[in-house]
């Protein structure tokens, strides 16, 4: 085996966004670019000499390839030791898991998350911090920095290590581990919940369906919700990971898992019905005929979480980023919790986790989590709903009404525009940004804005500043629009429009969300010029 130093030049744009580094596959699998940014993390990070490293990916199209690399470039720079799941696989949560439980200096994370898989498709390379969480910008940067600097980097000229069996084996002078992708994740769930009561509610008659979407969380919940949990086979759908997710978006919301949401709307709806995404990451709740939105979803967690062990204790405090609906800080306000609100991207809850200032967070891209890992944990959500069910008896549209009479209603949607032109993007977006401090007074659509602002964040544990975050316009009554452009699109800018009005009127919980937010939309079309900005007569996504 020889170790081989080959000399590249800087690639143009492996600037690391909202998760990573996320492009085309086609894009890393072109020459040295893998390696090139590999190479800068190393760097990035001030070497992987003597170090440990978690590895693992979501098993889309070139995630085993770009494993073999990475464990080359690894071994020709001196790491001790990399911890990799079984067939190069590991969901995000479980990678986070092993990063903390192993005491490790990281973890590199293969997956696009949400975006399609194949050739033709999307890749990502993530690297997360001796945390588990993401990598802060502090960090992004430095990796940034170095990707424009580099002039070469190191391979070991090597065999494919075998990543099916697992097993230790020994790559020139470093240790390759190959652990079960699952088994260290299903035990710490088992800490958290009361699988017992799951098992019993389960048992009772009560029926679940949970689409992995043919990603990663395929054999999680195989052995968590069917093997330990005692769930049917055939209630675990779409279970087999496939490096294109069978075609699909691995993003669970209404549009790409609607197979799913017609499940529950239709005569054979389960009880409780949920999905993930590609690196399981995420989640989508459904109840019997019923969406929850995933800020609804971590406003009836937040309210509910001590009715499982884990969580017994109360709550420290909860954190949601910016744009995720307000329902959250209802909760809070009603039970005496600290409600933090950060930038979008889990990385800004690693600290408040870190220091012991939230327990529990959570995104309206469905991400929710709590301080178990340093990322969203999907399944994790699967199960405080499940164990919450189970102590309730209650069905999951019941929860629902009870917790808007107590709390209110915050109805909620997002609209995104994809793959808009970039310059005209930013375009509108300097020029909403430029007009927001006159818009307080001014009416819209028939709701008079209350204040307007960009968003920045400064970080209450490290003083660190975010600036850019996103223009809010706050109206009268407690509405709410949020613009911001998407850090994980691939091709052009994804303008994201965040929609969102309170009630509280009893007798208008169960508006239609389009009806309840119709001015709302006309309000963010007057104020923003979308049309005209974007070309486009209707967002391309909502959920
Ligand atoms: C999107 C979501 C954000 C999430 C990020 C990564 O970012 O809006 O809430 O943290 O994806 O999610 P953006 O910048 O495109 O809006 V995933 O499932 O990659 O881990
Ligand atoms: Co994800």
């Amino acid at each position: 085996m020889k170790r081989l130093a080959i000399p590249t030049d800087p690639i143009a744009g492996q600037k690391p966004g909202t998760s990573g580094l996320r492009k085309q596959t086609k894009v890393f699998m072109g020459p040295h670019y893998l390696e090139n940014f590999v190479q800068s993390i190393w760097n990035g990070i001030g070497g992987a000499g003597g170090k440990t490293f978690v590895l693992g990916g979501d098993g889309r199209y070139f995630n085993d390839r770009a494993a073999q690399v990475i464990l080359r470039m690894a071994a020709a720079s001196g790491a001790t030791r990399v911890i990799v799941g079984q067939n190069a696989l590991l969901s995000t949560p479980a990678a986070s898991n092993l990063i903390r439980q192993r005491g490790t200096d990281g973890g590199i994370i293969l997956s696009a998350s949400h975006n399609p898989g194949g050739p033709d498709e999307d890749f990502g390379v993530k690297f997360n911090m001796p945390n588990g969480g993401p990598a802060p910008k502090d960090v992004t940067n430095r990796i940034y920095a170095a990707t424009q600097s580099l002039r070469g980097y190191d391979l070991l000229e090597a065999q494919d290590v075998d990543l099916s069996v697992v097993g230790e084996t020994v790559l020139d002078q470093m240790a390759v581990e190959v652990v079960d992708p699952v088994s260290d994740y299903a035990d710490l769930m088992e800490t958290l919940f009361d699988f017992d009561a799951i098992r019993a509610y389960l048992a009772s008659g009560a029926t679940i369906a949970f689409d992995a979407m043919h990603a990663v969380t395929g054999p999680y919940a195989t052995e968590i919700l069917g093997r330990r949990l005692g769930a049917p086979v055939s209630s675990i759908l779409n279970a087999v990971p496939l490096p294109d997710f069978g075609g699909g978006h691995p993003d669970p919301n209404p549009i790409w898992a609607k197979p799913l949401v017609d499940l529950v709307m239709g005569p054979d709806a389960p009880d409780f019905a949920a999905a993930s995404d590609g690196d399981g990451d995420r989640n989508m709740i459904l109840g019997k005929g019923l969406y929850v939105t995933p800020s609804d979803s971590l406003a009836v967690l937040a309210a509910n979480a001590h009715l499982a062990p884990g969580y017994a204790g109360g709550l420290a405090g909860v954190a949601r980023s910016m744009p995720t609906s307000r329902a959250l800080d209802r909760v809070a306000e009603a039970r005496g919790l600290d409600v933090y609100e950060t930038p979008t991207g889990w990385k800004f809850f690693g600290n408040l986790l870190d220091a012991g200032r939230i327990t529990l967070c959570g995104e309206e891209s469905a991400g929710t989590g709590s301080d178990h890992v340093r990322e969203k944990d999907g399944l994790w959500a699967v199960l405080l709903w499940l164990n919450i069910l189970a102590v309730k008896k209650q069905s999951v549209a019941e929860i629902l009404q009870e917790h808007w009479r107590e709390f209110g209603r915050n109805y909620y949607s997002r609209h995104d525009y994809e793959a808009v032109d970039a310059a005209r993007a930013s375009k509108m977006m300097d020029g909403l940004a430029a007009r927001l401090p006159t818009l307080a007074g001014q009416g819209f659509a028939g709701l008079t804005v209350a204040r307007a602002d960009e968003f920045a964040y400064d970080d209450p544990v490290d003083g660190s500043h975010a600036a850019h975050q996103g223009l809010r316009v706050d109206f009268e009554g407690g509405a709410r629009i949020v613009f911001r452009l998407s850090g994980t699109g691939t091709v052009g800018a994804t303008l994201r429009v965040y929609l969102e009005a309170y009630e509280d009127d009893p007798s208008r919980l169960n508006a239609d969300a389009d009806t309840a937010l119709a001015a709302m939309i006309d309000a963010a079309e007057a104020i923003a010029g979308i049309r005209d900005h974007t070309g486009r007569d209707a967002p391309d996504v909502r959920t």
